[in-house]
């Protein structure tokens, strides 16, 4: 039997807990700070000011109560973030405790911390913080994604963990919300009447859907490493200034599925980050939030690189091999932005960076975001090859 959480029945649930009851003296403060498309969460602090939060997953989508969800989810955001906090707990929050029967976890209080997508859509000039963010997530993504693949970890532990990481439900929503239902007709699809002809552009390209369909495939086939899964702006805690910190939180998309997929996500938020500055006048902040792209490539090679010589079997994993693997993960990472930027402006997860913007301003930058993720999505499609780590800012600049 399990109940929902409320700011009123938290302390208690504390209290029952005897390692987080630990943590904290008396309660004084309870917040509800969800603000996702599916889970509770609260920030729990004692008079000290001591906090930690609660997340706890509800049996529906949060935005949409009619939409049942595996509470399954909580399970697997508490494996992910295990893996990956045992290989980089420097930018992911820590996980305090598991309750499977509440389906609660219990993380590091980060409210000292912003979430990326609202600092990012309260700018007004670049900053160099945002590189730093963009950095420590290629860093990220290197680190999670050689260290939990068959190269980290060898052969048989990769696929016991492939088979204990499985996430089949919400594997499915990826499947169907970011790489199937924008490229056809479907009820979650809603765009402002003067965007109706910019979707059509997109959605009735062929190749569009040839290179959606690939990607779709391998999303569901190549189970190379244990992913976020869900690596948007909104999903990366930053806390700038003398004590810089990047987090990469909410993985219950977690699994194991192409590399290039984290990387794409967050391309793909570079690019609607880059397009509502664009259709807010600021050419040049837009041309800085694109070559985030560049930043988070470097990072993600140079550690990727720095990973190589610790790969179990090098027997048959030269050099060669190495180079291959590069350009493999920055070719789905750009056909996966474009498919991330397309949802985001089509599909039922829409994004503050568009939605909040002024009528005008707000079909501008959609129309620029679907031009940018047709041109993604059939880039490799089309003979594009790299590692270009500059191709989004050669994307923005195409006519
Ligand atoms: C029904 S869940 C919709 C979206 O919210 C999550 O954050 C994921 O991005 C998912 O696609
Ligand atoms: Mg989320």
């Amino acid at each position: 039997m399990t109940d929902l959480l409320d700011v009123e029945s938290v302390p208690a649930y504390v209290a029952s807990v005897p390692s987080l009851a630990a943590r904290l003296g008396t309660i004084t403060e309870v917040q509800e700070v969800g603000d996702g498309n599916l889970n509770l969460v609260f920030i729990v602090r004692d008079a000290d000011g001591v906090g930690l939060v609660l997340k706890q997953s509800l049996p529906y989508v949060r935005t949409d109560p009619s939409w049942p969800m595996t509470r399954e989810r909580s399970s697997r955001e508490a494996y992910v973030l295990a893996a990956h906090q045992a290989i980089d707990p420097a930018h992911v929050p820590g996980l305090l405790f598991y309750d499977a029967s509440q389906y609660v976890l219990a993380l590091e209080d980060l409210s000292d911390h912003q979430v990326w997508r609202t600092v990012l859509n309260s700018r007004t000039s670049s900053s160099p913080d945002d590189a730093l963010a963009a950095a420590a997530l290629g860093e990220y993504i290197a680190s999670v994604g050689f260290g939990t693949s068959v190269l980290g970890v060898g052969s048989a532990a990769h696929k016991q963990a492939v088979a204990t990481a499985i996430n089949p439900e919400l594997c499915e929503i990826t499947e169907d919300l970011v790489l199937t239902e924008p490229f056809v007709s479907h009820e979650h699809n809603v765009v402002h009447p003067s965007n109706e002809a910019d979707v059509a552009e997109l959605a009735g390209d062929p190749d569009v859907r040839h290179a959606a369909g690939l990607a779709k495939l391998a999303f569901m086939t190549r189970a190379e490493s244990l992913l976020h899964g869900d690596l948007h702006t909104g999903s990366v805690f930053v806390r700038f200034g003398a004590e810089p910190s990047v987090r990469a939180f909410d993985s219950e998309f977690g699994f194991y599925g192409p590399l290039g997929f984290d990387l794409g996500m967050l391309w793909g938020n570079y690019v609607l980050a880059a397009a509502r500055a664009v259709a807010q006048g600021q050419a040049d902040r837009a041309a800085s939030l694109l070559d985030l792209g560049r930043v988070t490539w470097d990072s993600f090679e140079a550690t990727y690189r720095r990973r190589w010589p610790s790969r179990q079997d090098p027997r048959v994993y030269e050099e060669v091999v190495l180079s291959s693997i590069l350009s493999q993960v920055w070719r789905d990472a750009v056909t996966y932005a474009g498919a991330e930027v397309a949802r985001r402006v089509i599909g039922f997860a829409k994004v503050a960076d568009i939605e909040t913007l002024p009528e005008a301003q707000r079909v501008e930058a959609a129309r620029r975001a679907l031009r940018a993720a047709r041109t993604l999505i059939t880039h490799t499609l089309h003979g594009g090859t790299g590692p270009n780590p500059g191709v989004l800012g050669d994307v923005a600049a195409a006519p």
